[in-house]
């Protein structure tokens, strides 16, 4: 019983320390691989719509511009509007 609950507090400890550790290296500003950037992070000019001038000054992490731009750009104009950009739905694993 008492070695049970040693191991249970160690858990815990290193769960909590891990939680911890996770918290502060995301903590940085920088997400490494978070979720997608804001519409207004890529519209710099702000004018409501995001240019392939505008998309491909930013990093993405992975695949070409010019083929995230197209997938985003679903009327196919070669401007991504935010309701565009909004109801793309990047692939990504779910859990
Ligand atoms: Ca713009
Ligand atoms: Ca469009």
């Amino acid at each position: 019983m008492k070695k049970c609950s040693k191991f249970l507090l160690a858990l815990t400890l290193s769960f909590g320390f891990m939680a911890q550790s996770y918290a502060a290296s995301s903590d940085q500003g920088s997400r490494p691989q978070g979720g997608p950037p804001a519409f207004s992070s890529i519209d710099s000019d702000g004018d409501g719509e995001i240019s392939f001038a505008e998309f491909s000054a930013k990093e993405i992490p992975h695949g070409d511009h010019q083929t995230v731009f197209d997938d985003i750009d679903s009327n196919g104009d070669g401007i991504i509007t935010e309701s565009e950009f909004s109801s793309h739905k990047p692939p990504r694993p779910q859990n």
